[in-house]
């Protein structure tokens, strides 16, 4: 036995153990070599036999390559297990199907926004857009709502001051359109007002769609017209539609519009206020002193407008009873939709 056998024993036994391809193989080795009847073991048993100097140095090189397999049978068999974890959480199952994309959707009160411009739109109305900051002029003045109307009070409007305000209608819109266009006008204003007012059916911001159309020989038949189409279009053509007459500042006559309960088909319930009837539109024809202050002549042209709130009308399509879960952004309220 010599310290040229020994090498000759370590370097076989490094290469069995590169070799190896489970941690029983490794096992395997461990036992071979270094077990109790393992091969450098018994080596190390026989060094008694050798002579003085010999035992030295054969038995010097013996304990360094016990060392050295037993650090190499350790590192290989850590690399086998974290190889083994790597292919573990790297393998596809292709069978698997794919994670679904969440899908988005409108929110309700810009599908009810769409719903209702679409029926105008393809009635042949045109929208127009414009400032939520608006003038005085064009929020009160030019619609006929003197200085002392209790409209224009600080109670219902954002003032930032005398002349300038958030609008509380869109109205300005229509007056905008007809001091720049001259008849026929047929238009709708989509769009956010603002109203001091909150609580369970009314919020400071909300949307309105208010139209207007201006043309010769317009009357409240072509209002009654076009305005049951649009509530046969978004309510169904069966229910009941009514006109009532009301008072608008920028209208005379002027009328609002209730169709049937939805909630009750007509018959009387909490919804209704046991009358039968929702209010879902105001209208007129449009004042002569309106059409004064945009200089369209009151003798040659006639009109009529309307305006609606969208969130009233979500709110009794959907049957939703607090303004205020439109404006929250909880998901479980608006995945209903
Ligand atoms: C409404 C009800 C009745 C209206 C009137 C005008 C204008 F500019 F032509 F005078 N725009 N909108 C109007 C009329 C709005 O909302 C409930």
């Amino acid at each position: 036995m010599t310290v040229e056998d020994i090498k000759n024993l370590e370097t076989a036994a490094l290469r069995e153990i590169r070799g190896a391809r489970s941690p029983e193989d490794l096992e395997r080795l461990r036992v071979s070599y270094l077990g109790r009847k393992g091969a450098l073991t018994g080596i190390l048993r026989s060094l008694g036999k050798l002579d003085p100097e010999m035992r030295r140095n054969v038995g010097q090189e013996a304990n360094r390559a016990k060392e050295a397999l037993e650090a190499a049978l350790d590192q290989a068999l850590s690399a086998l297990k974290t190889a083994a974890r790597l292919a573990e959480t790297t393998t596809v199952d292709v069978t698997l199907p794919g994670r679904r994309l969440p899908r988005g959707r409108l929110h309700p009160l810009n599908r009810i926004m769409a719903e209702v411009c679409d029926i105008f739109l393809h009635l042949g109305f045109e929208a127009v857009e414009g400032p939520e900051v608006e003038l005085d002029w064009y929020n009160f003045e030019a619609l006929n709502l003197p200085p002392d109307h209790p409209a224009r009070d600080m109670q219902d409007t954002f003032y930032f001051n005398d002349k300038v305000l958030l609008r509380t209608h869109t109205s300005p819109m229509q007056i905008r359109t007809m001091e720049v266009r001259q008849p026929p006008v047929r238009i709708i204003a989509p769009g956010k007002v603002y109203r001091r007012d909150s609580d369970i059916t009314h919020s400071p911001m909300f949307h309105q769609v208010e139209g207007l159309l201006v043309d010769k020989g317009v009357t409240f038949a072509d209002l009654k017209g076009v305005l049951t189409a649009f509530v046969h279009q978004m309510f169904g053509p069966e229910v009941g539609v009514r006109f009532r007459p009301s008072y608008f500042p920028f209208t005379e006559p002027s009328a609002e519009v209730d169709i049937e309960c939805v909630m009750c088909g007509g018959h009387g319930c909490r919804v209704c206020q046991a009358t039968g009837w929702l209010e879902v539109l105001g209208s007129g024809m449009v004042h002569p002193a309106v059409f004064e202050a945009v200089g369209y002549d009151p003798e040659i042209y006639t009109g009529f407008a309307f305006g609606l709130g969208i969130e009233r009308i979500a709110m009794l399509k959907y049957g939703v009873d607090d303004i205020r879960l439109f404006f929250d952004n909880d998901l479980r309220f608006l995945r209903q939709f």
